[in-house]
This record gives structure tokens, sequence and C-alpha cells, in this order.
């Protein structure tokens, strides 16, 4: 299926208003894999989509469940700070620390072993994310840290970056359907299903929240530059 959207204005906090205009290519994909989800779509997937995953770290922990970025094993993820304050990406288990990124720079760490990464801002521990490090990965996400809003703490976050034009495409690594649904509803993928991927266009520059429909705890952002 694909189809376009229009979508209204949408407001984030007193300072950020924009614009988005969206386009759901609709899904794409079905197969097992993230190797064959990230592999059979070459034509565009170096300059013109970012990876990204739906995972559930831990699958006794629904709570643990949510959304990350993707490497290859040996690959480097850049966590650009795109906010007003220093944040870290600092992994829950010690294995990575960028340190204070100060606003305007970023940080980049190399990641050697395959696995699912949970990691936190130290200074702002409410700030979570994953990291994906699989041998099937051919790109890395680019990341953010963002402060979507800046009066409300508990909105900042982690986000995939991308270019304006650029699509990310989320494959669902799960073992249950998960969506990725605008905050305020103006985009959506519907449930995607295991082993399936999703992609959406992001066309106009801002910074998007994000949760999963069935499972509300699963939170994300993209940063489109
Ligand atoms: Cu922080």
């Amino acid at each position: 299926m694909s189809g376009s959207q229009r979508l209204s204005p949408r407001v984030w906090g007193a300072s950020r208003i924009s614009f988005p205009t969206l386009r759901q290519a609709g899904v794409l994909l079905t197969g097992g894999l993230l190797a064959a989800a990230l592999t059979a779509v070459p034509a565009v997937a170096q300059s013109n989509t970012v990876p990204a995953a739906m995972v559930e770290a831990s699958l006794t922990d629904i709570n643990a469940w949510g959304f990350a970025g993707v490497v290859p094993v040996g690959g480097t993820v850049t966590w650009s700070n795109l906010g007003t304050q220093p944040h870290t990406a600092t992994a829950t288990d010690g294995t990575f620390d960028t340190q204070l990124v100060t606003p305007g720079t970023s940080a980049t760490v190399t990641f050697a072993t395959a696995g699912t990464y949970a990691y936190i801002c130290s200074v702002h521990p409410t700030m979570k994310g994953f990291m994906v490090v699989s041998a099937d990965a051919v790109s890395a996400t680019p990341m953010a840290m963002v402060e979507p809003n800046p009066s409300d703490v508990n909105s900042w976050g982690f986000a995939v970056s991308v270019q304006a034009t650029q699509s990310v495409v989320w494959t669902n690594l799960g073992t249950q359907a998960h969506t990725v649904t605008a905050a305020d509803n103006s985009f959506d993928t519907n449930l995607v299903a295991p082993g399936s991927s999703a992609p959406l266009e992001f066309d106009t520059p801002g910074i998007y929240a994000y949760a999963c429909t069935p499972h509300p705890w699963m939170k994300g952002n993209v940063a489109v530059n």
C-alpha cells in the first residue's frame, strides 16, 4: 500500500511551531531478519533511508520494550546534541559512555559486540534509548539528543536524526506487533508485524515524538534537520 498525507500544524511547547509534511510509503517488506529488511532495499538504503528498530530488550519485562537505532558490528554511532543542555549516552550495563556532550557537539561510540544495549542520559535519566548491534545491519542510525519541549524535562530524549526528505525505516525485531504513531496522530505506520518493516518519509524540519499504540511506554523521537 502507498499514499500520501498532508498534515495539519503542530506545536512543540511555546517556542517551536512546525508544519510537517510526511509521506507514508507504506509497509515495504516481510520476512524474518534485520538482514533481509536492510539489504532488500539497496537502491535507497545508503542515502535516503535511516534504519531503526522496534525491540523487546527483555521478553519478560514489557516495560523494557522500546525503539532503537541500529549499527553493524564494528560500526560507529554518533550522537549529536541538538539541545541546550549537556547530555550523555551511557549504557546501563556500563559498556559505553559518551561522557558529557555539550550542546552543538557530538560523540561517537564504536560497537564491537552484537546485542541490544539500553542506555540513558546520566544527567537526565528519564532520557532512555536502545542500540541494536547486528552483523546484519548495513548502515548505522545517526542519533540525536533532543529537548522537544524545553519547559518539560520529561519530553527530553534521544532521536533518530535525518535530513529532510530522508526516510526512517523501522524494522520490527520483536515478537509482537508494534506501531510508530505520532503523539498528535499526524503519522502512523499502523501495526508492523514481527519481521516486517515500515518506512516514513519526513519532509519538514522539526522534532517529532511518537509512541507504539499497543505499548505506549515505547516512545521515541525523530529529529528532521
Ligand atoms: Cu540529558
